[in-house]
């Protein structure tokens, strides 16, 4: 792709419609144009010719093309640089849209200068130029594929920056702890007081929270009019599969008093609100989540046996690719560091159902996610009674649907890409904490996972430039977008 070329694509969708639009996007823009287009009625143009026309002019007039005898009625509109979606000079005719003449302009306009666009081409111009960043390129197309109201407005939520502005803040705040780290390895011979281990420790911690809450409060532009992957997570014992079995109106799980009942995952559909759920149920985590990158928490013991290592493996699993997670507490327990470490795993959208409202009321279990700031919307059930289920669907429905599963801020749409991202981001911090909290010389081994998690970040918004991904994300544009 050479960007100093002037392109042109028909940029209105296929098939049927009163007009289609033809784009000249590039240097030559305009000059190309003026070699083509007569002005019948310029208002802005006295002389009539493009060359001398302001920015944001309209003329109409007609093209008549090169190797052709034909004139064909138009409408131009013209936009000079920067203040152009491709921040170039872009030129749009807009012509009757009969299938036999649009080919005709387009190869017409190629025929005076201008090369045929790759696929995305104007909104990887729009990126490189700084336009839109990657999070938002990757929402035109996905505007432009967006195949219900929904899916539209939730691109749109994308377009519109809102998950560009939250990864820049953290990204702020991370470049500050970094430049605090990196000044105690430069200086560290010299007379300066460093920060103390404990409060970069606290600083990363404080980020990484807000990280995953901010995957928690993300909703997945594929769920939006797609199926949405729900799993019940929770500790051992608290009621998952009997909150399964009610939640599906059918006896399918097995539920027993004993913790470590459930081992492998079973899957139904759950349907609600028009929408269709894949609901899991899985074994409760007791254990540590050795698995996960980042290895095992302090205070985390390791699977007591080789089968419930295994059960927990496929839990936090489909845990890692659930859309939105149901948290299971039970009213009637008491709590334990385990089911932090748990809420600190789940980076989609969470609801919390109470458990066993039957036996306890749910005070403690609310006081818990209080007292740990984990804003999700808590909804009270019992599956003996069968109180709260009707709640919990709606929950549910409303997390994918309204996006209000942290009701103090709705948070932005992110794309399965962004979510990994996010993921991998948070994980680096964790590591970077660990080391931090050790002290003494682990300075650089913290700067080392500062710097993957910034970068990581960086690859949202495309300010990390990555070719591979970059052609990856660009492929799946048609031409003219
Ligand atoms: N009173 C009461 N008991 C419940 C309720 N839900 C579950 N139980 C009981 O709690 C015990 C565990 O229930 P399960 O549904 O098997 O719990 P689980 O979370 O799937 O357990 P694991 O698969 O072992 O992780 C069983 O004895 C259930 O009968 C409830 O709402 N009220
Ligand atoms: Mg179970």
């Amino acid at each position: 792709m050479n960007l100093a070329d002037t392109i042109v694509a028909v940029s209105s969708p296929a098939g049927a419609g009163e007009r289609a639009i033809v784009r000249l996007s590039g240097p030559r823009a305009v000059a190309i144009a003026d070699g083509v287009f007569m002005a019948r009625d310029s208002i802005l143009s006295p002389t009539g010719s493009l060359i001398q026309a302001l920015t944001y002019t309209v003329h109409a007039g007609a093209l008549s093309l090169p190797g052709s005898s034909m004139s064909v009625p138009a409408i131009v509109y013209l936009m000079r640089g920067p203040r152009s979606y491709t921040r170039e000079d872009v030129v749009e005719f807009h012509v009757g849209a009969w299938p036999a003449v649009v080919p005709l302009v387009v190869a017409g306009l190629i025929e005076a200068g201008a090369r045929p666009a790759e696929p995305g081409e104007f909104t990887f111009r729009a990126f490189v130029s700084g336009r839109v960043d990657l999070a938002q390129a990757e929402a035109v197309a996905a505007v432009v594929s967006a195949s219900s109201e929904a899916t539209l407005r939730a691109a749109g939520d994308l377009l519109a920056g809102h998950l560009s502005r939250e990864v820049a803040g953290l990204v702020g705040r991370l470049r500050q702890v970094l430049a605090l780290v990196e000044a105690d390895l430069d200086f560290s011979d010299q007379d300066i007081e460093p920060a103390p281990p404990r409060e970069i420790a606290e600083r990363i911690s404080t980020i990484r929270r807000d990280l995953a809450a901010l995957g928690r409060r993300a909703r997945r532009l594929e769920t939006f009019g797609g199926e949405v992957r729900l799993v019940l997570a929770g500790r051992p014992n608290v009621g998952k599969s009997s909150l399964f079995n009610r939640l599906l109106e059918a006896d399918r799980a097995i539920v027993a008093p004993v913790p470590g009942t459930t081992r492998d995952e079973l899957r139904a559909a759950l349907h609600a609100g028009g929408l269709v759920f894949t609901l899991s149920d899985v074994a409760g985590l007791s254990g540590a989540p050795s698995e996960l990158p980042g290895g095992t928490p302090p205070g985390m013991e390791p699977a007591a046996d080789e089968v419930a290592g295994q059960a927990r493996a496929k839990a936090l699993e489909a845990i890692g690719r659930a859309d939105l997670v149901i948290l299971a507490l039970d009213a009637s327990a008491p709590y334990d560091a385990g089911a932090e470490e748990l809420v600190a795993l789940v980076a989609s959208p969470m609801v919390a159902a109470i458990t066993k409202c039957d036996l306890a009321p749910p005070d403690r279990a609310r006081a818990w996610l209080a007292a740990g700031g984990i804003g999700v919307e808590v909804i009270p059930t019992s599956a003996v009674t069968g109180e709260g289920i009707e709640a919990l669907r709606a929950a549910l429905v409303r997390a994918v649907a309204g996006g209000a599963v942290d009701r103090e801020a709705v948070g932005p749409v992110v794309t399965a890409r962004h979510r990994a991202a996010l993921e991998q981001a948070a994980a680096a911090l964790a590591r970077a904490g660990r080391v931090a909290r050790r002290g003494g010389t682990a300075g650089e081994l913290v700067a080392v996972e500062l710097r993957e998690a910034l970068e990581t970040l960086g690859t949202i918004t495309g300010q990390a430039g990555d070719g591979d991904v970059l052609g990856e994300i660009f492929a799946r544009f048609c031409v003219g977008k």
